[in-house]
C-alpha cells in the first residue's frame, strides 16, 4: 500500500460547476428543482451522470429498478466496493443539493483521484439510488429500500403514482430498466454526503457533521368516507363530514408529536378531497401522514397515541369512517463506529471543525445500513432549509464535504 495523500483536495470550481449545471435538469422559476423520480427530468440527469461516469473511467451498471452504479476498479478485485453517492431525484418544490450533492461529489471523488493517479486498494462504485424522495411512488428510499430486501422488486414496480403510472411503466419510458439483479451490487462499506437539512451546522458554525444516528420513520395512507350532502340544507347535527374529521386527525398528529418532544415529529403532508365544491360537505377524503423519532420506544409511543386518537375522533363522528394503513415503517437506525470513525479521523485531518449528529431526514444510507458498514457525512445548508426551492449550499461547504467524503474513502478503501 502506497502512502495515503494527506490532504489531497477536490476541484472544488468542478464540483460547483456540476451542482449549477445539473441544477437546469428541472430548474422551476423560482431557483428550485422539480425532478421528480423517473420524469423526464430525472432521465435527463440520469443520463448526464451516466456520461460522466463513463468519462471518468467507470463502469455504468443499472439495475431491475434503476439504481445505478458506476464502478472504478481497485488493484484488488478480490475486495468489494467501497460505495460512495445518493440520490438525484427531487421533491416537486425540491432544491439544487438534496440528494445530488451526495451524487455529484462521489464523482468528484473519482476525478480526483484520475487527475492525481491514484488507485485504490479496493474498487469505489458511486451510486444513484432510484426514488429517495418518495414523493411521486411510496415508500421513500425506495430503491435503496428493495437493494436490501425491506420490499420484493415486484411489489415495487407494481407501486403507482398520483396518476396510475406504475413503476414499471415509469421506469420503461426513462429506458432505466436495468439488467442488474437488485441486492447484486456488493459493497463493503458505504458512504453518503448530505446537506444536513437542518440548523444546527450553521447555528453552530461547525463545518462538518459526522452523523452517527439517523431517526425512526412511520408513515401512513388515511381513507375518511363521510357522506356528500347540502351545504346549505344539511343540519350541523346531521352532517357526515368527511373535511371536518380530517381536521381533527392534523391537530391530533401535532398533539402527539408535541407531547412526544422533543425527539419526535409528525406531519399531515397530502390530503385530497373527492368530487370538492364549496357548496357540498365533503364526503371522501384521502390523506397521508408520518411521525418520526430518534428513539425506538418513542417510535411505538408515537404509533400508539396515533391509532388510539383516530379511534376516539372516529367514534365521535357519527356515520364517519376513518381507516389507516400503515405503508411504511423503518426503526431507528445506528451507523457503524470504523465508518463514523473514519469520517471524524477525515475530517480532523482536514481542520475541518465537526460534531456528531443524528439525522432528522431519511437517507438511503438508512436502508444500507442493514446491510454493510454505513455512516454519513453532513455540510450547512442556509437557515437548515430544504424540501424547499430556497435551498441553498455554499461552494466552501459541498467542497469540505466532498474533500471529507475523499479522504474517508481513501482509508476505508486503502490507497
Ligand atoms: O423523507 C425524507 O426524510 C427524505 O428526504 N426523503
Ligand atoms: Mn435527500
Ligand atoms: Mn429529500
Ligand atoms: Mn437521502
Amino acid at each position: 500500500m502506497s502512502e495515503k495523500p494527506s490532504n489531497l483536495p477536490v476541484n472544488s470550481d468542478r464540483l460547483w460547476g456540476t451542482i449549477l449545471e445539473t441544477a437546469a435538469f428541472g430548474a422551476t422559476p423560482k431557483g428550485g428543482v422539480r425532478r421528480l423520480t423517473l420524469s423526464q427530468e430525472d432521465r435527463k440527469v440520469r443520463d448526464w451522470f451516466k456520461a460522466a461516469c463513463e468519462a471518468a473511467g467507470c463502469t455504468v451498471t443499472v439495475d431491475a429498478l434503476g439504481n445505478m452504479f458506476a464502478l472504478r476498479p481497485g488493484r484488488d478485485p478480490s475486495r468489494a466496493p467501497i460505495g460512495l453517492g445518493s440520490h438525484l431525484d427531487t421533491q416537486p418544490t425540491g432544491g439544487k443539493f438534496d440528494g445530488i450533492l451526495g451524487t455529484l461529489a462521489a464523482l468528484e471523488v473519482v476525478r480526483t483521484l484520475n487527475d492525481a493517479g491514484i488507485e485504490t486498494e479496493a474498487p469505489l462504485c458511486v451510486a444513484n439510488w432510484t426514488n429517495e424522495e418518495g414523493s411521486r411512488f411510496a415508500p421513500a428510499m425506495m430503491g435503496s429500500a428493495a437493494f436490501v430486501g425491506d420490499f420484493t422488486v415486484e411489489n415495487i414496480l407494481g407501486r403507482k403514482d398520483a396518476e396510475g403510472v406504475t413503476v414499471k411503466e415509469a421506469l420503461e419510458a426513462i429506458g432505466y430498466v436495468g439488467a442488474a439483479p437488485v441486492g447484486s451490487q456488493p459493497f463493503e462499506a458505504f458512504v453518503e454526503l448530505h446537506i444536513e437539512q437542518g440548523p444546527i451546522l450553521e447555528a453552530e458554525n461547525k463545518t462538518i457533521g459526522v452523523v452517527e444516528h439517523g431517526q425512526g420513520i412511520v408513515w401512513y395512507d388515511g381513507h375518511i368516507t363521510g357522506f356528500e350532502s347540502h351545504a346549505g340544507s344539511t343540519p350541523m347535527p346531521l352532517r357526515r363530514d368527511a373535511l371536518a374529521t380530517f381536521s381533527q386527525i392534523v391537530l391530533a398528529v401535532e398533539a402527539i408529536a408535541r407531547k412526544h418532544g422533543p425527539d419526535a415529529v409528525g406531519t399531515v403532508g397530502e390530503v385530497t378531497i373527492a368530487n370538492p365544491s364549496r357548496n357540498v360537505i365533503p364526503g371522501e377524503v384521502n390523506f397521508t401522514c408520518e411521525f418520526r423519532s430518534p428513539h425506538a420506544e418513542i417510535l411505538k409511543a408515537l404509533e400508539a397515541d396515533f391509532a388510539a386518537a383516530v379511534t376516539e375522533i372516529a367514534a365521535g363522528r357519527k356515520g364517519v369512517t376513518v381507516e389507516i394503513e400503515q405503508v411504511w415503517r423503518k426503526d431507528p437506525t445506528h451507523f457503524d463506529p470504523k465508518v463514523i470513525g473514519a469520517i471524524r479521523e477525515a475530517a480532523e485531518g482536514l481542520g475541518y471543525s465537526n460534531r456528531p449528529m443524528v439525522s432528522g431526514a431519511g437517507h438511503d444510507a438508512f436502508n444500507l445500513a442493514t446491510r454493510m458498514p454505513v455512516a454519513m457525512i453532513f455540510v450547512s445548508c442556509k437557515d437548515g432549509l430544504s424540501h424547499n426551492e430556497l435551498e441553498d449550499a455554499t461552494q466552501a461547504d459541498c467542497t469540505a464535504g466532498a474533500n471529507v467524503l475523499l479522504h474517508t474513502v481513501l482509508s476505508l478503501a486503502g490507497v
